[in-house]
Order: C-alpha cells, then sequence, then structure tokens
C-alpha cells in the first residue's frame, strides 16, 4: 500500500477524522497510522511528523512520495481520487460546498473551542451554557435553511464534503443534549450521518478509548 493516512487519536482528532472520513467515503485504499496526540507524549510524535510534514499536525496523507497536508487538502484530494461524488459538478453547487467547507476550516463559531471534540466522549457532561446553545441554534437554523432548500437527505442535495466536515462538529455538539426540536430536518440530518458506517467505523473505536480530559471544560 503506497498510500498512508497519518491520523491523531480518536477521541482527541477532529481533523483529522474528517480527512479519514472523507477517504473512507470515496472508496480511497489507505493504511492508517494513528499518531498519539495525548499530552505528553504529543509533543515528541508531532515532531516527528514535523519531520515529514511542513504542518507539525495530523492528518497527514503520504501518497508515493508526494506529502498531502491539512484535512481539507487531503478531502479534496480524496474526491479526485475517489468517485469525485463527495463534490457537484455544477460550479456554483460546487462553490456553495466549498463555502461550508472553508468556513469549518476558518473556525466556523466561538462554539468549537469552548466544547472540544474530547469533550463528547466525557462519561459527565456538563450542560451547555447559554451562549453555547445561542452558538448552536444559529448553526442549527443556517443547517434547517439549506436542508430545507436542497429538499435532499444532506445538506447540498447529496452526500458531499459540506456533510462530512461538520460531522465532529455535529458529534461535539449532540453529544451534550442541544435543544433542537424546532428544526427537524437538522435532527434528521444528524442521525442520518450518526448512522453512517463510515462515522460509526471511527465512533465505535473513539468510545472505547480513555477519554482524555481537558482542564478548561
Ligand atoms: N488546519 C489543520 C489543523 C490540524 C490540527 O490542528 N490537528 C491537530 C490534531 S486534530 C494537531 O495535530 N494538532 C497539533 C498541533 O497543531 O500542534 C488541518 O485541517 O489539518
Amino acid at each position: 500500500m503506497s498510500r498512508i493516512l497519518y491520523t491523531g487519536t480518536k477521541n482527541a482528532s477532529s481533523w483529522a477524522f474528517r480527512a479519514w472520513l472523507s477517504l473512507r467515503e470515496l472508496d480511497v485504499e489507505f493504511e492508517e497510522r494513528v499518531v498519539d496526540i495525548r499530552t505528553p507524549q504529543r509533543f515528541e510524535n508531532l515532531q516527528r511528523i514535523g519531520e515529514i510534514s511542513p504542518s507539525a499536525s495530523v492528518p497527514v496523507l503520504i501518497d508515493g512520495n508526494s506529502v498531502i497536508f491539512d484535512s481539507l487538502a487531503i478531502m479534496e484530494y480524496a474526491n479526485e481520487i475517489g468517485t469525485g461524488s463527495l463534490l457537484p459538478s455544477d460550479p456554483l453547487s460546487k462553490a456553495r460546498v466549498r463555502s461550508f467547507l472553508s468556513w469549518q476550516h476558518a473556525g466556523l463559531s466561538g462554539l468549537c473551542p469552548r466544547l472540544s471534540f474530547e469533550s463528547a466522549f466525557y462519561p459527565d457532561k456538563r450542560d451547555m451554557t447559554t451562549d453555547e446553545q445561542k452558538d448552536a441554534d444559529r448553526l442549527f437554523s443556517i443547517w434547517e435553511n439549506e436542508l430545507e432548500s436542497s429538499s435532499g437527505s444532506y445538506l447540498c442535495g447529496a452526500l458531499s464534503l459540506a456533510d462530512l466536515v461538520f460531522v465532529p462538529t455535529i458529534i461535539r455538539i449532540y453529544a451534550h443534549s442541544p435543544q433542537i426540536a424546532t428544526w427537524p430536518l437538522t435532527q434528521q440530518w444528524i442521525k442520518r450521518l450518526l448512522a453512517r458506517e463510515s462515522v460509526e467505523e471511527w465512533m465505535s473505536t473513539a468510545r472505547s478509548l480513555p477519554p482524555v480530559i481537558l482542564e478548561d471544560y
């Protein structure tokens, strides 16, 4: 196998999850090497990744002699070498999918840093704060409008990179039992995404690991 994906600890690595999901959904073959990104071994392990990748972070995809780093680049590359089904061919629809990808990649909202991916796996979860629920509400209403206008099962009609990029975000919000009844399409979309074989494969391993406790939870 000439293609190697360096991912991170499965209950702590939301960016690696996105790249991994795209490769899996597109049936691209790869060998997976998990980098332990828990402290204190994180620093030494990522330093070693820095010897092969400029970003010194995961995910990194090695394909033959090429190094493709950053989840977004890997997602787009996966689509190019896979079935190509995760980006629409029409330029406007493709730009819409890419808008969602870029938005998530640029930080999305204040919610992600406050509600870490790691916290989705804590046995005792706190309630969401009012501000967090407000941020979640905004995302839910945007997703609801998108689902309504695409009349599809997924954000932009068929499953696309736009859906996959939001999976780790959904997981961190959904694990904290948000009030979501007002957005029925979003609720169904979340359930549909979480039930995907690829998502369940990653999550079942993630759930089996000892939780990575962060102090600022
Ligand atoms: N923009 C990068 C972010 C990657 C990232 O932050 N990865 C985490 C693990 S999920 C990591 O390796 N962090 C270590 C670091 O950047 O020092 C991407 O999308 O791939």
